[in-house]
């Protein structure tokens, strides 16, 4: 009896045990989105009444406009997960209301720093500031005597939203390297910092406060490997963020940096030639922006042999090269505007890379300004600049609704 027992208790568990396991995965939760591919059309106008000559409304537009309180595209899809925007028809004339009102518009509220595309990939507008608005799928004219009292179809058309973060400095540097340990040093933020690499998976940014309340952005990347442009890591998808940064700032580990035991080990001064190399693959023009190098971890052991090896390879750029393997050599060599040894750990030397930051970008600044007085071009500020775009962008839409 009693082994009836037993084995009817081990049956019942065995039979729970075996039981398909409830369904543990999650539906996809966006975290950060940074392009996004949405329908846009137009209203259709509204029909005339030939009778009396009245005219149909004009089809709501579609427009685009920049919002400075929204960080990043997901907004935009949890607002309409269907990603399909119709602008309302144009009222008909009728015969106690013979001008038909026009149609609503609807607007898509983006982060600042979209670029707008159509599906061929043409660039349509780079909204950059708060505000900027594009109208992406015009509303139909309304029917008039010019087309026989028949309301037009409005526009219709695929776009591409391409975000790409607008920040002062980026943080460029292997995984691992204390990218995001640096940037909690530098401003208030708190982002993921781990002893593993690809900690970071989506850019971040934070904001470096001066005394003076001098404000600084910084963007933390997902950190890069050799032959990100063949998508290794994380690829050079992230990179297209540093385009419109003013500042790279390197983060380098000196101890170097090995993905697994199974990857080759790579030296700091090999670390710096493949991130070299990354960049100039990705784009040779971002190697034209201005850089410091921050070679990190000092506080590690024989930290100061370390340095001042990985110091006098960079200085003595190229002959240097001779030194790592050729695959490793970059075509156009980065020039760095100043070198610093840094603990991201220590605050002493955090406040000196964020004066040195300060410094760099401003004699940048200057530089420029002076290039363009020497050449005779006027910048106005970007606020007049800002305004003036408006004014016409407004004026053609009126002209448009004539
Ligand atoms: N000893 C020492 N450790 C540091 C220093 N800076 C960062 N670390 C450590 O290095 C590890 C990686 O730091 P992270 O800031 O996450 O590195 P990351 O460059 O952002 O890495 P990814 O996000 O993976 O690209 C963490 O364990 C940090 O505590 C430093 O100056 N000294
Ligand atoms: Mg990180």
């Amino acid at each position: 009896m009693m082994t009836l027992t037993k084995n009817f208790l081990i049956l019942t568990l065995r039979s729970f045990s075996t039981k398909a396991a409830p369904k543990t995965t999650k539906p996809r939760k966006y975290t950060f989105i940074d392009s996004l591919r949405v329908h846009v059309r137009g209203g259709a106008g509204g029909q005339g009444f030939q009778k009396f000559g009245g005219s149909g409304g004009e089809g709501g537009c579609v427009y685009i406009k920049a919002n400075k309180d929204i960080n990043n595209l997901k907004t935009v899809i949890e607002k309409n997960p269907k990603k399909r925007y119709a602008a309302a028809v144009g009222q008909d004339s009728r015969r106690h209301w013979i001008l038909g009102n026009p149609g609503e518009d609807v607007c898509i509220e983006v982060p600042v720093g979209v670029s707008v595309k159509d599906e061929h990939g043409k660039e349509m507008a780079d909204l950059d500031e708060d505000g900027e608005e594009v109208v992406v799928a015009k509303g139909g004219k309304g029917g008039t005597i010019e087309n026989s009292f028949l309301g037009q179809k409005g526009e219709a058309r695929t776009i591409v939203l391409d975000l790409k973060l607008i920040a002062d400095v980026a943080l460029v540097g292997f995984p691992n390297a204390g990218k995001s340990t640096t940037l909690a040093a530098l401003s208030r933020t708190s982002p993921k910092i781990a002893a593993y690499p690809f900690t970071t998976i989506q850019p971040y940014i934070g904001t470096m406060q001066y005394p003076d309340m001098r404000q600084i952005t910084v963007a933390d990347l997902p950190g890069l490997i050799e032959g990100a442009h063949v998508n290794k890591g994380m690829g050079h998808k992230f990179l297209k963020h540093i385009e419109r940064t003013k500042l790279l700032l390197f983060i380098v580990d000196i101890d170097g940096f090995q993905l697994h035991t199974r990857y080759a080990y790579r030296t700091a001064f090999e670390t710096i030639l493949l991130l070299n190399k990354e960049l100039e693959l990705y784009n040779r023009d971002v190697l034209e922006k201005p850089a410091i190098l921050a070679l990190n971890k000092i506080d590690l052991d024989q930290a100061k042999e370390k340095t001042r090896t990985i110091i006098s390879q960079v200085k003595h750029l190229p002959e240097s090269l001779s030194d790592v393997d050729p695959e490793f050599h970059p075509k156009q060599i980065i020039k760095f505007d100043g070198i610093l040894q840094m603990s991201a750990k220590n605050q002493d030397s955090v406040e000196m890379v964020k004066d040195l930051i300060r410094k760099r970008l401003d004699y940048h600044h200057e530089k420029e300004r002076r290039l363009n007085e020497q050449h005779g071009i006027v910048v106005p500020d970007s606020l007049k600049n800002f305004q003036e775009r408006l004014r016409l962008k407004n004026e053609q839409r009126k002209a448009r609704l004539l």
